[in-house]
C-alpha cells in the first residue's frame, strides 16, 4: 500500500468517524448532556481577560456571534483532529500492522481522549442542561464523552478497513483495486450523516440563546416593575438550562457542620419573603438598559446557611449553576436577610432563561452574582472566585449609584413654534442596595441643576423613576444631565481611576436640537 493511498484512505475514515461522533455530540445536546461543543468553550473563556475578551467581542460582532464562533470553531477543530488522527493510523497501519491492533487504537482513540477531557475540563463537566445534580452530571458528561470517542475509533477503524483489504503477511493493508468506488461510498455515507447532523444543529440552533441573549429594558417602554418578558438578560451560554425539577436539587455543602440537600418541594414550606429588587449587568453602558426591576419571592438564603452551621473558616459563598457558572458572595453578605434564593419573579415561578428553578438574589451587588439555576452552594475560604470574576472583572461587584434619561431620545428635535407643553424629561435612578432619595436635572451639560420629581420610590434595593418638565426658552443644542442622590447622602459621581471592568460610572447625557 503507498503512503500517499493510506494517509488518504486514513483522512477519509477519519473525517468520516469524526462527523458520525460531532453528530453524535449534537443528539447528546439535544437531550440536555454538556459535549465538549460547549464546555471548551467554557473552560476557555475564563482565560481570556475582559479587555481582549470585549475587543474579540466588538470584531466578531457581540457576545452571541463570539459564541456560535466558538462552537463553530470546536467543531471544525474537532473534525480537522479526527482526519488527522485518521492519517496517522493510515500511516502507522501501513508500517506495521501489529501495531494498529484494537488495543492500539483503542487506548490512542479512546483512552487518550478520555484522560485528556476529564484532567482539562475537569471544572466544567459537571455540567447538565437538564439540572442534573454536579456530582451526576459530570458522571454523565463523561460517560456521554465516552460512547462519543468509542464510536469514534469504532467507525475510525471499520472505515479504514474498508477501505484497505488485509493481505496475509507482514506489508499489514493493502488497497483492492476498488478504492476509489469504496471511498465514493464512504463519501456518501459521510454525507447523509453529516445532513443528520445539519439538521440536529439547526434544532438546537432554534433553541439557543440568541433570540434573547442581550435583551435591553430601556427607553420609553420602561415602567417600575419590569414584565417578566422584557427583563433584560444575559447568559454565558449557547442554549440555556431547562431544568427538569425533579432530576434538581439544591446542595449545600463545603465547609459546614451539617451538609444537606433539598428538593424543590421542601423550599417552597420553607418561610418565603418577597421584595423588589433591582438587578444590573457590570457591563451595562451608562444609556445602556441592561437593567430591570422585579419583584422577587423565594426563601433567604441565611435559612439554609444557619441549618447547614458554617464552620469558623468559612468566609465567602460559591454559587453554582448547572450550567457549570459560579459566583461567589461574602458570608456576611450572603446572611443578609434580602439575599435570597428567589424561586418567583413577579408573582409566578421564575421563567427558564431567568434562572428556573432557583436563582440568588444579592441585593446591590452587579448582575454576575445572581446566580440562575442554582444548584449547589458551597462554603469556601476566602479565595474562591467566580466565572467573570476570574476573567479579570470586578472586583468588587458593588453597584455604584446610576441615573439614565430614558425620555426624549438622544439627539431628537423640537421646534420651539410647534411646542404646545412642556418637553417631558423621565428615567430611571438606581443606588445599589441604598436606595436614591433625589434626582436632579441639568439643561446645560451640568452647570446648573434643578430637582426632579421622584414619582416612584422603589425602596432601598430597587430603582426609583423619575420626570420633570422641561420649557426650553431659547433655541439651540441642549445637553441634558442627570445625576442621582443615593438613599445615604452620596451623590452620583465620575471616579476616575476606576477600571472599566469595575462597572462604569458617570453620567448619561443626551442632546436636544431645539429649533425655532
Ligand atoms: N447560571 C448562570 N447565572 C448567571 C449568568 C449565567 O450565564 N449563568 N449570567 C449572569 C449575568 S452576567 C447577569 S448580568 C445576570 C442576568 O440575569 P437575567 O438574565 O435574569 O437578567 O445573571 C447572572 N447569572
Ligand atoms: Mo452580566
Amino acid at each position: 500500500m503507498s503512503r500517499t493511498k493510506a494517509i488518504f484512505a486514513g483522512l477519509l475514515a477519519g473525517l468520516l468517524a469524526g462527523i458520525v461522533m460531532t453528530t453524535a455530540m449534537l443528539l447528546l445536546a439535544a437531550l440536555g448532556v454538556a459535549t465538549p461543543l460547549v464546555i471548551i468553550g467554557d473552560r476557555l473563556s475564563v482565560f481570556i481577560p475582559p479587555g481582549p475578551f470585549l475587543s474579540l467581542m466588538g470584531k466578531v460582532g457581540g457576545y452571541n456571534h463570539l459564541k456560535q464562533l466558538g462552537v463553530g470553531s470546536t467543531i471544525a477543530g474537532q473534525l480537522l483532529v479526527a482526519a488527522i488522527g485518521g492519517a496517522m493510523l493510515g500511516l502507522l497501519a501501513r508500517r506495521n500492522r501489529a501495531r494498529a491492533s484494537a488495543m492500539w487504537t483503542m487506548s490512542i482513540f479512546i483512552v487518550l481522549p478520555i484522560v485528556a477531557f476529564a484532567i482539562a475540563l475537569w471544572p466544567v463537566l459537571g455540567t447538565s442542561y437538564v439540572g442534573l445534580p454536579i456530582d451526576a452530571a459530570r458522571l454523565v458528561t463523561l460517560v456521554s464523552f465516552a460512547l462519543c470517542v468509542f464510536l469514534f475509533e469504532r467507525t475510525l477503524v471499520a472505515a479504514f478497513q474498508f477501505l484497505a483489504t488485509l493481505k496475509i503477511g507482514k506489508r499489514g493493508y493493502e488497497f483492492t483495486p476498488v478504492i476509489g468506488r469504496r471511498a465514493f461510498v464512504l463519501g456518501a455515507i459521510g454525507a447523509a450523516v453529516a445532513g443528520g447532523g445539519i439538521a440536529l444543529a439547526r434544532t438546537l440552533y432554534r433553541r439557543a440563546t440568541f433570540s434573547y441573549d442581550g435583551t435591553q429594558y430601556k427607553g420609553r417602554i420602561v415602567e417600575p416593575i419590569t414584565p417578566n418578558e422584557l427583563f433584560y438578560c444575559v447568559t454565558k451560554n449557547v442554549v440555556d438550562p431547562k431544568v427538569n425539577v425533579d432530576l434538581w436539587h439544591l446542595e449545600v455543602n463545603g465547609l459546614v457542620q451539617n451538609r444537606a440537600t433539598w428538593r424543590f418541594q421542601d423550599l417552597l414550606g420553607l418561610p418565603a419573603r418577597e421584595q423588589q429588587t433591582t438587578l444590573m449587568c457590570i457591563s451595562n453602558g451608562l444609556d445602556a438598559g441592561l437593567i430591570s426591576n422585579a419583584i422577587w419571592k423565594g426563601v433567604p438564603l441565611r435559612d439554609l446557611l444557619e441549618r447547614a452551621a458554617p464552620l469558623s473558616n468559612a468566609a465567602r459563598v460559591r454559587l453554582h449553576g448547572v450550567d457549570n457558572y459560579t459566583d461567589t458572595i461574602r458570608l456576611e453578605k450572603a446572611m443578609e436577610p434580602t439575599t435570597l434564593l428567589a424561586y418567583n419573579m413577579n408573582g409566578v415561578r421564575l421563567p427558564h432563561r431567568h434562572g428556573y428553578p432557583l436563582r440568588v438574589i444579592v441585593p446591590g451587588y452587579f448582575g454576575e452574582k445572581h446566580v440562575k439555576w442554582l444548584t449547589r452552594i458551597e462554603l469556601t475560604d476566602a479565595s474562591a472566585k467566580g466565572f467573570y470574576e476570574t476573567q479579570g472583572w470586578g472586583p468588587d461587584f458593588i453597584t455604584p449609584t446610576r441615573s439614565r434619561i430614558d425620555l426624549p431620545d438622544h439627539e431628537s428635535r423640537f421646534a420651539l413654534g410647534e411646542l404646545q407643553q412642556a418637553v417631558e424629561v423621565k428615567g430611571i435612578a438606581y443606588g445599589g442596595d441604598r436606595g436614591i432619595s433625589r434626582v436632579e436635572l441639568s439643561f446645560d451639560d451640568g452647570k446648573s441643576w434643578r430637582d426632579a420629581d421622584i414619582y416612584y420610590a422603589g425602596g432601598d434595593l430597587a430603582w426609583s423613576l423619575w420626570k420633570t418638565e422641561w420649557r426650553p426658552e431659547a433655541a439651540g443644542d441642549f445637553v441634558l444631565v442627570v445625576r442621582a442622590t443615593d438613599g445615604e447622602g452620596d451623590v452620583q459621581e465620575w471616579e476616575e481611576d476606576r477600571s472599566f471592568f469595575s462597572g462604569v460610572t458617570g453620567f448619561h447625557k443626551i442632546v436636544v436640537r431645539v429649533t425655532a
